[in-house]
């Protein structure tokens, strides 16, 4: 076991001098060059710099600086970029990291193993997750994916076991293998457009899983989540992958009834979306079309926007949701 606690104040100041120290130049390949400062070295190029690794070891918290500085030449690098295995080795005894703005991505393995990590914000400025990036982070309780993120890779946070729920935004377009494997705390899921192969393979508690637009339930996508009950799309009957729910419950994909306007509650807006689409006053669209048919009568009328009235006034106890496989 390593100390935890007794270089605790220490750190904390060494964290302190990082933001304000100059930098020692010590290796300068083709057109780049290795700074260090504090528990960092950094390669700097251009005007960006990359986190390389870090030395610290007992430091429970730590900030990442937005900037470093070459003291022989004064020049600036702004860092935007957590490079491959920065925080492996070194990074066990950290619980909460901050990261800077500056960021764009977090690199391949970047915080693999960080065992003892409870909290990391990811910038909005971050554009790629690299393969394993949180890998194994078995103490990371939740993650925000911020919607500027257009690609995760393989395996990015799979055996993060704390993890409960997760999110995946709209502007991720790539997706890498078993992203979230063996995630086994793991009880709630939403996807907008985009969903990856075995990517939640193994979550053996997730019990729902909204699948917003996706097309294709990819393959191995939910084998052994053994605990599955409901997993919902907005629009279309999306195509099932090869093994897709191998030794699930079942095949369960459900559409939303009621939800009119797509929102994931059923309340009064969608009773008057429905009406002003039924008068012609709003365009007519897909989502409103799979989820209006509420009594299931191949008819979408006034009677379907009735029951959501009746149900909302506690008339009929239940919106049904619709079995679509
Ligand atoms: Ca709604
Ligand atoms: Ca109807």
């Amino acid at each position: 076991m390593m100390k935890k606690h007794t270089h605790k104040f220490i750190s904390f100041g060494l964290i302190i001098a990082i933001l304000v120290c100059s930098m020692m130049v010590y290796a300068v390949p083709v057109n780049a060059a290795i700074l260090s400062c504090g528990d960092f070295h950094f390669r700097v190029k251009g005007d960006s710099a990359t986190l390389l690794d870090y030395q610290g070891g007992s430091s429970t918290m730590l900030t990442v600086p937005s900037t470093v500085e070459d003291s022989s030449s004064n020049k600036q690098y702004t860092v935007t970029e957590i490079g491959y295995d920065c925080f492996r080795a070194k990074g066990g005894n950290l619980k909460s990291v901050s990261l800077p703005s500056t960021l764009t991505s977090i690199g391949y393995g970047a915080f693999h193993e960080c065992s003892s990590l409870e909290t990391i914000s990811i910038p909005g400025s971050i554009t790629t997750i690299g393969n394993c990036a949180f890998d194994s982070c078995t103490s990371l309780k939740g993650i925000t994916i911020p919607n500027n993120v257009t690609s995760i890779g393989d395996f990015a946070f799979a055996g993060c076991t704390s993890l409960e729920s997760v999110s995946v935004p709209a502007s991720v377009t790539e997706l890498g293998f078993a992203i979230f494997h063996e995630c086994t705390a793991l009880k709630t899921a939403t996807l907008t457009s985009k969903a990856g192969q075995m990517m939640f393979r193994g979550c053996t508690a997730l019990t729902m899983v909204d699948l917003g637009n996706v097309k294709e339930i990819e393959y191995k996508m939910f084998e052994n989540c053994t605990s599955l009950k409901s997993v919902f799309v907005s629009s279309g009957n999306p195509t099932i992958g090869f093994e897709a729910f191998n030794n699930c419950p079942a095949e369960i994909v459900k559409k939303r009834a009621g939800d009119i306007n797509n929102d994931k509650k059923i309340n009064i807006n969608d009773a008057t979306e429905y009406q002003l689409i039924l008068a012609d006053i709003k365009p007519d669209t897909d989502a409103y079309n799979i989820n209006g048919n509420i009594l299931d009568d191949n008819k979408r009328d006034i009677n379907d926007v009735t029951y959501i009235q009746l149900y909302l006034a506690k008339k009929c106890s239940s919106i049904p949701v619709k079995q679509s496989f």
